[in-house]
Formats: C-alpha cells, structure tokens, sequence
C-alpha cells in the first residue's frame, strides 16, 4: 500500500515590496493550432493571473493574429507553420536560441497533432534545461516518441511536470487506470518509475487528481464536475506554470496548483452552478482561490 503524504499545502511568500516582473518568472506558453487558439490563450491567462510576471504565448503564424485578441497582457510569438501544422525544424533551431529568456515553459494546449509537433516535443522534452509543463497535445506527442522508442524521453535536462488526463494517461503508459483512488495511484507510481531521473513530477486529473513526484504522493480534494468541460485543463497548465515561474518546486507547484484550479471551479459553481460553468469562468475566480490560500 502506497502512503499518501500528510505535507501541508506550500503556500507562495507574499510579494517584496521592491519586487519587479522579472522576480516572478517569465513563461513562453506554447500551443494552438488551426481551430485551438482559445487554448494556449486560456492558459497564457491563467499563468497571468496565477502572478507570473511575464508571459509570452508561442503559437503558429496562422494563429497568433487571433491568439494576441484574447489578451493585451500576454504577449505572442509567431511558430513557422506548413500545411501540416507547425515546421519543427525552424522552430526547434529558434526556440532553442530563445532559451535563456525563459524561466519555465508549459507546452501543449491546442497545439494539434503532427510529426512536426512530436519532433518539436520530443526535442524541447530532452533539451530545455528549465523547468516545463507538459500537456494535452504535448502528451500525445511524447506517448508517439515513446511509441517508437520507450528510452526516447528519459533523464530530460530540466525538470517536467506531466498534467495528464486518464485519456492522455493511458495514450502515455499504455493502459487506462481503474478508477478508483488505489488503482490511480498504482497506475503514476508505475509510470514515474520508468524515468528513474527525479526530474518527473505527474499530475493525473479528474475527480481527485493525484499528484506524483516518484517518492511522494498526494491527493488533491477540490474541484467538482462543472469542470467537466472543454479548458478547464489548459487553465491547469497555465496556474502550474505561473507558480514555477514563482519559484515552487516542481511538487509544490504541481500540489497548489491543483488545489487552486478546483478552489477557483468550486467557488465559479457556488455562484453560477456547476451545469453552467465554463473554463473561463476559472480566470475569473482564480483571484478569490489565491486570495483564500
Ligand atoms: P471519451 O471518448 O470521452 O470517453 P483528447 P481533449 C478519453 C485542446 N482543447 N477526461 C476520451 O474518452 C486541448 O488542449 C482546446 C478527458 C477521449 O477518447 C488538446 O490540445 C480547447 N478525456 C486538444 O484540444 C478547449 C478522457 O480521452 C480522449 C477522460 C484535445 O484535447 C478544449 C480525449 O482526449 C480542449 O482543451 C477524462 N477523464 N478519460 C480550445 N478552446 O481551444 C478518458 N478520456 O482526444 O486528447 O481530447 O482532451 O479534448
Ligand atoms: P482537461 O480534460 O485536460 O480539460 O482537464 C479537466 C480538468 O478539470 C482537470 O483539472 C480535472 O481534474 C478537472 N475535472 C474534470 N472533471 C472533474 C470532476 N468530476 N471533479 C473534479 N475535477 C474535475
Ligand atoms: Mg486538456
């Protein structure tokens, strides 16, 4: 039987009075795709308002016209695309120049499927030395590397936090989890020993989300099935994200963040109920969430 952890939840230290943008962390969010802006711009949102001091959305050149609408705050930078979905070559090379101006990534949302996008992955995976969340269309990404070769993504340079949801899960590990609490957490402690490296933290959603670094597991108790909709995930990422940037480690962010996502979903279906809430309606309440943490 695998003990879960009785560690209270970090909270973040209140803000230096002298502090400045670039104590906060500096995100590149990348994502979208034909048809998927609203979801890196969703998460580019979340990561705002989860105090990140800066952030930027990388999305293909088709889509950051109408990324850049959904906010004045972020700010978005355009991926060389082909009739396929983006060209990794390009991006890779340009990406990879940019890396030293980034704090943390987050890499997923709406971001499609395509060779471009595993070949995009699967190097940023390996190579970014700074932390990352991993999500959504990154996950299926990483699950077709793995598909071709089960070492292809291990001991990665920096840390990764994977935001899994069961679909995704059993894309990445092969199998569905049972669902039941025992079996979820069966099923990450199995897939966390695969990379050995201490550089994985996992995070599979749902009614209570498990949250593994390897040795240590907890389970998150908020949130409720009004956040059984399309985004809600892509807000995750961009909370995590925000609070990496902060400077939590992996496991903390991993663990507040999940917490705060379903503070802000509980406090949106007390006001609007759970049958009308919407994704957005967490960027609206993630304010109040941080406010009672
Ligand atoms: P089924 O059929 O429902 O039983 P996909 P996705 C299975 C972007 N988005 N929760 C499920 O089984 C995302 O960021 C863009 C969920 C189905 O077979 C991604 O890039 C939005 N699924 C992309 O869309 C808003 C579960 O997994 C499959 C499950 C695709 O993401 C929406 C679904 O997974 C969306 O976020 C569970 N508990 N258990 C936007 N506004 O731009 C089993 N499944 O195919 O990866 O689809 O999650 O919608
Ligand atoms: P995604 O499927 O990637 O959009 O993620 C959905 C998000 O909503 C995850 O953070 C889940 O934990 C959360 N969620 C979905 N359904 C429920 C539920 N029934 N109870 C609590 N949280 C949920
Ligand atoms: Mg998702």
């Amino acid at each position: 039987m695998i003990d879960v952890t009785d560690e209270p939840l970090t909270t973040l230290p209140p803000r230096q009075r002298d502090g400045h943008k670039g104590d906060y962390g500096r995100v590149l969010v990348i994502g979208g795709s034909r048809g998927m802006g609203g979801a890196p711009a969703m998460t580019g949102l979340a990561t705002l308002r989860s105090g990140a001091g800066l952030v930027t959305v990388a999305t293909p050149a088709s889509t950051q016209p109408i990324v850049a609408t959904f906010s004045p705050c972020f700010m978005t930078l355009p991926l060389v695309e082909d009739d396929y979905g983006i060209a990794d070559y390009a991006n890779v090379v340009d990406l990879i120049a940019a890396r030293e101006q980034f704090d943390v990534w987050a890499i997923g949302p709406g971001l499609g499927r395509s060779d471009g996008v595993t070949e995009l992955v699967a190097q940023l995976y390996r190579e970014i030395p700074r932390p990352m969340v991993v999500d959504a269309d990154a996950l299926n990404a990483m699950a077709a590397s793995l598909k071709r070769n089960p070492q292809a993504l291990a001991n990665p340079a920096g840390p990764r936090v994977l935001t899994p949801h069961p679909g995704e899960f059993a894309r990445l590990a092969g199998a569905m989890p049972g669902a039941a609490t025992t079996d979820r957490v069966t099923a990450v402690a199995n897939f966390c020993e695969r990379d050995p490296s201490g550089k994985l933290t996992v995070v599979l959603k749902g009614r209570h989300s498990i949250v593994c670094d390897g040795p240590r597991f907890a389970v998150n108790g908020t949130g409720n099935p009004g956040m059984a909709t399309g985004g809600t995930g892509d807000c995750l990422t961009g909370i995590v994200a925000g609070l990496l940037g902060q400077r939590l480690a992996p496991w903390d962010a991993a663990r507040l963040g999940m917490h705060l996502h379903g503070v802000a979903g509980d406090l949106a279906a007390m006001k609007l109920g759970e049958v009308s809430l919407i994704a957005s309606d967490l960027l609206t309440y993630l304010p109040e969430a941080f406010k009672a943490c």
